[in-house]
């Protein structure tokens, strides 16, 4: 992999694991670190050995959301020329499973890039936020949407209004996350869990990713019938006759991802 300013990289097994490190500012995300996160699931989304990927901070913060010293002087047109909503889209268009593992704080811009992840893993520690209302904004890379589509217009609405901060056990209750674990284990736990879907049929995680990603973009007849052709042309592959052969016969599949 390549050396990067603000992002560490590291292959883990099948798992790509991408670790902010911008430490002093709590992992505020600028321009420099949005490309290069983008520059580096993009690399892992075409290496045939890597099945799914984890991105995540440090203990005391995932991401304090967007750089606040970028972003204090723009104007209009210079936000829209931000690296901030391809970095976003390119989440969202990555093929193999994103998994945020999150502890400490997960603000902001911080909070929707997590949001815009498949999985999301906490800590005890971890604390959700939008702030934005704080600076005089509102949210701008998805949380008026997701957020809302995850826990409801009530609680999003007290979030993103005035700025209430939740909890990772209030989190899970409000379905904005997947477990929570001590803070000794969370990232350990992600990675486990991103290895178990790596070891799985490669096509068909793929299709599964896209599928349940459309539920939240296209209307309800348009999504099923979107999801019953995926099903059928799943028939076409190998891993599906291995698969269905490997359970017949008692054995483990062994997956050829075509
Ligand atoms: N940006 C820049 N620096 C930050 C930062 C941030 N978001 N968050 C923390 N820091 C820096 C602080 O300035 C401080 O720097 P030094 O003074 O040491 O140089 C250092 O990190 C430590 O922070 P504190 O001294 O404040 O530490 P505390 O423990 O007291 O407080 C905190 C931690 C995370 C609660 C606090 O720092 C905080 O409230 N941070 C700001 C959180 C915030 O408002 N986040 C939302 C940012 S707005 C876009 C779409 C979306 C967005 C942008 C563009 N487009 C469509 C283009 C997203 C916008 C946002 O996320």
């Amino acid at each position: 992999m390549k050396e990067y300013q603000t992002i560490l990289t590291e292959r883990k097994g099948k798992v790509g694991l991408v670790t902010f490190n911008r430490p002093k500012s709590f992992n505020a995300l600028n321009p420099v670190l949005l490309t290069e996160l983008m520059d580096a699931l993009a690399e892992f989304d075409s290496q045939v050995e890597i099945g799914a990927m984890v991105i995540t901070g440090n203990e005391k913060a995932f991401a304090a959301g967007a750089d606040i010293t970028n972003m204090v002087d723009a104007s209009p047109e210079e936000m829209r020329q931000s690296p901030f909503i391809p970095a976003f889209d390119l989440i969202r268009n990555i093929k193999k499973p994103v998994i945020a593992a999150v502890s400490g704080y997960c603000l902001g811009g911080g909070h929707e890039l997590a949001m815009s992840c498949d999985l999301i893993i906490a800590s005890e520690s971890a604390v959700f936020g939008q702030p934005e209302i704080t600076l005089g904004v509102i949210p701008g890379a998805g949380a008026t949407q997701r957020l809302t589509h995850t826990v409801g217009k009530i609680i999003a609405m007290e979030m993103i209004l005035n700025n209430r901060t939740i909890s990772a056990m209030e989190a899970l209750s409000f379905n904005l996350i997947n477990h929570v674990y001590p803070i000794e284990d969370y990232l350990t736990k992600a990675l486990t869990l991103a290895q178990e879907i790596a070891d799985r049929a490669p096509l068909a995680v793929k299709a599964a990713k896209e599928m349940v990603n459309q539920s939240h973009e296209v209307h309800l007849t348009a999504g099923l019938k979107e999801e019953r052709n995926t099903f059928y042309n799943l028939f076409s592959t190998q891993d599906q006759k291995e698969g269905m052969k490997a359970f017949l016969e008692k054995r483990t599949p062994t997956w050829k991802g075509s």
